[in-house]
């Protein structure tokens, strides 16, 4: 399923997002960088030492990565050129600011997508997992700063896909896209 915005394509999937064909993925990392459960382990089980090994490099040079901002390290062994880390706030009743955290995830990872000349990305439900974000109300900023990002940029980012693991996830954001 996909709409398209302004010239790039929103594309909407069900499924593993280390397998994604596309030149970037993003992952939902935590401040230290060095690996985890949920969509983190799986990239990092993927993509390899390779990944572990910049992630470290990263972190003696600015301490790991805040909430809201974004790192970006090589695919390794996955098909994506590279990998666009971003730490999602953790959900704890929406009064600590946890939608602007979130906002800043998406905006973060777009912003380094473009300086790393990327021309499609993929993104997970970043917050939704581990970090219990709600899913109806983290689908709605994620479409949002994505579609402001394109309608408001010359982009060179031609194809965004949101990846979706669970069927809740997807079916919020397939009824996201039919709003278009
Ligand atoms: N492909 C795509 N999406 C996935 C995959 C996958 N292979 N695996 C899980 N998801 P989570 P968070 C979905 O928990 O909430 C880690 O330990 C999952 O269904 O991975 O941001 C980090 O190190 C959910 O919708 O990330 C942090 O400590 C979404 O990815 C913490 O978890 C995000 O779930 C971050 O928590």
């Amino acid at each position: 399923m996909e709409v398209i915005i302004r010239d790039s394509m929103v594309h909407l999937t069900q499924g593993d997002i280390t397998k994604m064909d596309v030149d970037a993925i993003v992952n939902a990392a935590n401040t230290s960088l060095l690996g985890g459960g949920g969509v983190d382990g799986a990239i990092h089980r993927a993509g390899g030492r390779a990944i572990l090994e910049e992630c470290m490099s990263i972190r003696s040079r600015q301490g790991g990565c805040a909430v809201g901002e974004a790192v970006v390290t090589t695919g390794g062994n996955m098909k994506c050129r590279l990998v666009i880390h971003t730490v999602g706030p953790v959900w704890n009743g929406g009064v600590y600011d946890e939608e602007e955290k979130l906002r800043n995830c998406y905006r973060s990872s777009l912003r380094q997508a473009e300086l790393n000349e990327v021309t499609s990305i993929a993104f997970p439900n970043i917050s939704t997992g581990i970090y219990n974000y709600p899913k109806d109300l983290a689908c709605r900023i994620a479409f949002d700063e994505v579609s402001k990002y394109l309608l408001n940029n010359e982009s060179n980012i031609k194809r965004i896909v949101f990846v979706c693991f669970d069927k809740e996830n997807f079916a919020l954001y397939k009824k996201e896209l039919e709003k278009v």
